[in-house]
């Protein structure tokens, strides 16, 4: 029996040393999640990547044939084959271009466990050979990520230290939730979750008198314990929404003057906007129903209520992963300043509850150790999501953070541990730019849509195939990972890959280090050890944790309070913004001078939204899905108990279905200008009217002739890689238009629950 860690929780299994039996979820979870069910079916499908593969027409004509990839077959060759395809290859592209040329961001989630985290692998990999360009910020929380730090802190530190789930349960009066408080994302941490906690704290502050308000589209992606009252605005007008609250506030003489003046600086700027000084137009409730259809009476009484309670403001990330979507989380920072309770038990903002496992979770002494990086030498870098257009369009430049960046030309991509074929948006337009590079190299455990248009496939282990440790992000519950059974086919760490690789480019012990996985556990983990006592915390030796089923890192203050020591005393300890303050007016952001983010938070209209719908009626949201996470483990029992007919499922409320004479269970169409998919048609009266649902995830099949046409129902066909500001350039994957119809063809069968076609090798 061992016990091991994953994304979605940890559980227990026996093995036979081939495959894991009695799968169960780890005793010492309160809430397990269903999605661990993925795991042990996924192992042996088809789908597994057995043994290295290389594409037919680059084997045969080498680098620079990419208008074949994804279509051509696979011919297998042998590991010995394989590492010198990949280490000629890359002494090539180093040689000749440096590392300038190199796209190595290899932006995904990988796999829970610290020292087989695939992106730490990859990037000191590709450090050790020179550098590579890089890529800046996430699809996750990508605009916020670059506006809170000039406004308030980074998003990474709001977390850590939010308010704990704790002192929410015992303090917190009125919950307002922008964007829900799921269940089905926070069952998942990045790089683990040992206790899944939301659930009992928010069933406590019901039982204590706390309300729950869900403001989304969407009404039960919000815990059902909460028995939250559902207010649903049109997608995309939360900004109009919450600048009507301030004017609201304003109006009525509900903020917090003392609050503005002592802590913040710029709402005068603001609410002169708010008033209409600026424009002539007063953004008040009148103004902000009908942009968001909620009624003029509900928003001033929402006002009122979140002034008369501990108000915890939550901004699901979900809220900026879309046009303009800075505005909605620099409006939750500002309503919660104006309501002054901002370092209070309960009450103020955060970035994430229900995003994510572990918002809400009190900050550890230490996180877990971890493998290092080494240093990238190559100064070139693109905010993740213009991919598309680096690829596309080298030596074009575009804005960034006041910076402007000059897109490089790539000669080569290496990726391991991440999807874009999953996780990038306009797949159609995507797919063409991932044809121009020379190389494309991809170490994968399953034939997914990457290493479907990739030209070398290496094939990785599982988690459970090899040894690790893991610790999720701020949780401090630290496992042992034990390999429970052997790899899959041939199927190999990506250290022992990459070592390989580094060893045969004469660069071995610049990656190893001379150490092989078991010295590395070690090695980082004293390390740890020492460090975690020279500050006065006492853990086990290496050998005792290795043997034990978990060791606890502890916690610094279980019931921690965000910004409870800047409001103490500000000038003693201050924000790291330029003020040292709150700024609901940035002279920072101002001083950029974009048009679609102005110094202070605004209301802009989307380009595509309901409120200027044409041809395409529904509003359609991509958003993350509840059986699996991302596109991982797609072939795993959980996911595929969910999909309808094969497809994956679409939502739609009842209006909209008879408006269509659509039936639930039927396959749908859905489409738009940038591509098609279809989908399975669930009926819920869950979903607002006018609003479609069809979560990412599942695995890119594109019709042979089409790659705008999913047949599986992969969203991404539909979205657009338009960014979100030039503040941010980040993903707004979550919203598109769309128009949903009966599918009158032929049900056509799925390529991608079966391996490419493979060819032995001569
Ligand atoms: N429309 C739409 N698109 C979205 C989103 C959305 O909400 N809507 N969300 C976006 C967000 S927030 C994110 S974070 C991204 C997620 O995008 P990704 O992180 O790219 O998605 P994953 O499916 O998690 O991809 C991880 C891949 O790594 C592989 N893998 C796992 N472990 C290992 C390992 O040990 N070694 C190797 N070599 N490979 C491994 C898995 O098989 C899987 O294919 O998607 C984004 N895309
Ligand atoms: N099960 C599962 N959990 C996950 C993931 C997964 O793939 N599967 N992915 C993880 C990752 S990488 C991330 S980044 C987080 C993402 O966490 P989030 O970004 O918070 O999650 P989403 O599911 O994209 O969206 C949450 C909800 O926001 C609401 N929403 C969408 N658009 C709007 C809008 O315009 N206005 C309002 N008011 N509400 C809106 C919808 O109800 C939607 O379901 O989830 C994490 N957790
Ligand atoms: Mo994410």
């Amino acid at each position: 029996m061992g016990t091991h860690l994953t994304h979605w929780g940890a559980f227990e299994a026996e093995s036979d040393g081939t495959s894991l039996q009695s799968v169960k979820p780890w005793s010492g979870d309160p809430d397990p999640r269903d999605i661990l069910d993925n795991v042990a079916s996924a192992q042996h499908h088809p789908t597994r990547v057995l043994r290295p593969a290389v594409r037919s027409g680059w084997l045969e004509h080498g680098p620079g044939s990419g208008s074949g990839r994804g279509s051509e077959p696979f011919v297998e060759v042998s590991w010995e084959r394989a590492i010198e395809l990949v280490s000629a290859e890359l002494s090539r592209v180093y040689a000749e271009y440096g590392p300038m040329a190199v796209y190595g961001c290899s932006y995904g989630w990988a796999s829970a466990g610290r020292f087989h985290h695939t992106q730490s692998q990859i990037h000191r990999f590709l450090n050790s050979l020179g550098g590579y360009v890089a890529g800046v910020t996430d699809y996750s929380y990508g605009a916020s990520g670059v506006l809170l730090p000039h406004v308030i802190a980074p998003p990474v530190e709001i977390m850590a230290k939010a308010t704990s789930w704790d002192v929410v349960s015992q303090n917190t009066q009125l919950f307002v939730a922008f964007g829900g408080l799921s269940e089905k994302n926070s069952g998942i941490g990045p790089g683990g979750i040992g206790r899944h906690v939301a659930r009992n704290a928010i069933k406590e502050a019901v039982a204590r008198g706390c309300r729950f308000i869900d403001v989304s589209p969407i009404a039960d992606d919000t815990y059902r314990e909460a028995q939250a009252e559902w207010i649903a605005p049109v997608p995309g007008s939360d900004a109009a929404l919450m600048l009507a609250l301030a004017f609201v506030l304003d109006a009525e003489n509900l903020a917090d003057s003392q609050f503005l003046d002592r802590y913040c600086v710029g709402a005068d700027k603001f609410l002169s906007y708010v008033r209409g000084d600026v424009d002539g137009a007063p953004k008040n409730p009148q103004w902000a129903e009908k942009l968001t259809s909620i009624p003029a009476e509900r928003i001033v009484r929402l006002a009122r209520e979140m002034a008369a309670s501990r108000t915890m403001i939550n901004i699901s990330w979900s809220m900026q992963r879309q046009q303009h979507g800075e505005q909605p989380v620099w409006l939750g920072v500002t309503l919660a300043a104006m309501l002054g309770q901002i370092g209070l038990p309960g009450g103020g903002f955060q970035h994430g509850y229900g995003s994510s496992a572990d918002v809400g979770l009190p900050l550890r002494v230490s996180s877990a150790p971890s493998f290092p990086q080494g240093r990238n030498q190559e100064p070139s870098y693109i905010p993740v999501a213009r991919i598309s257009d680096m690829l596309l369009e080298p030596g074009s430049q575009i804005d960034f953070n006041g910076n402007r960046l000059t897109l490089p030309k790539i000669e080569l991509i290496y990726w391991a541990g991440g999807n874009p074929f999953h996780h990038h948006q306009d797949l159609a337009k995507f797919r063409k730019a991932w044809s121009k590079p020379a190389t494309v190299i991809v170490n994968e455990q399953f034939w997914t849509g990457t290493a479907r248009h990739a030209d070398i496939v290496l094939p990785a282990t599982m988690t459970f195939e090899r040894n690790d440790y893991g610790a999720g992000r701020n949780d401090p519950t630290f496992f042992p990972m034990h390999a429970l059974t052997a790899p899959a086919g041939e199927a190999r760490d990506d250290f022992d890959i990459f070592a390989a690789v580094a060893e045969k480019m004469g660069r071995g012990d610049v990656f190893t280090e001379n150490r092989d996985t078991m010295g590395w556990l070690r090695h980082l983990y004293d390390g740890w050890q020492k460090r975690l006592a020279d500050k006065g915390t006492v853990v086990v030796d290496f050998d005792t944790f290795w043997a034990s089923e978990k060791i606890e890192i502890p916690v610094v203050k279980p019931d921690q309070i965000l910004f409870s020591e800047f409001r103490r005393d500000p000038i003693e300890n201050p924000l790291a913004t330029p003020s040292g303050k709150i700024e609901i007016f940035s002279s920072t952001i101002e001083s950029f001078g974009y048009p679609d983010c102005p110094g202070h938070p605004v209301w802009i209209e989307p380009d595509e939204w309901l409120g200027s719908a044409g041809d395409y009626p529904l509003h359609l949201i991509a958003n993350q899905p509840k059986t699996k996470l991302h596109s991982q483990l797609d072939i795993g029992a959980t996911s595929q108990k969910s999909k309808i007919q094969g497809r994956e499922p679409l939502r739609m409320n009842p209006e909209d279905a008879a408006a269509r004479g659509l039936s639930d269970g039927q396959v749908v169409l859905v489409r738009n200008d940038r591509g098609r998919c279809l989908a399975g048609l669930v009926i819920s009266a869950a979903i607002r009217p006018g609003v479609v649902q069809l979560s990412a995830g599942a695995w890119y099949d594109p019709a042979p002739d089409d790659p705008s046409f999913c047949r599986h129902g992969n969203p991404n066909v539909l979205t657009s890689d338009r960014p979100s500001s030039s503040l941010s350039q980040a993903t707004t994957a979550q919203h598109a238009l769309v128009e949903v119809e009966a599918w009158s063809g032929d049900i056509p069968e799925l390529d991608v629950l079966t391996p490419p076609v493979l060819v032995p090798d001569h």
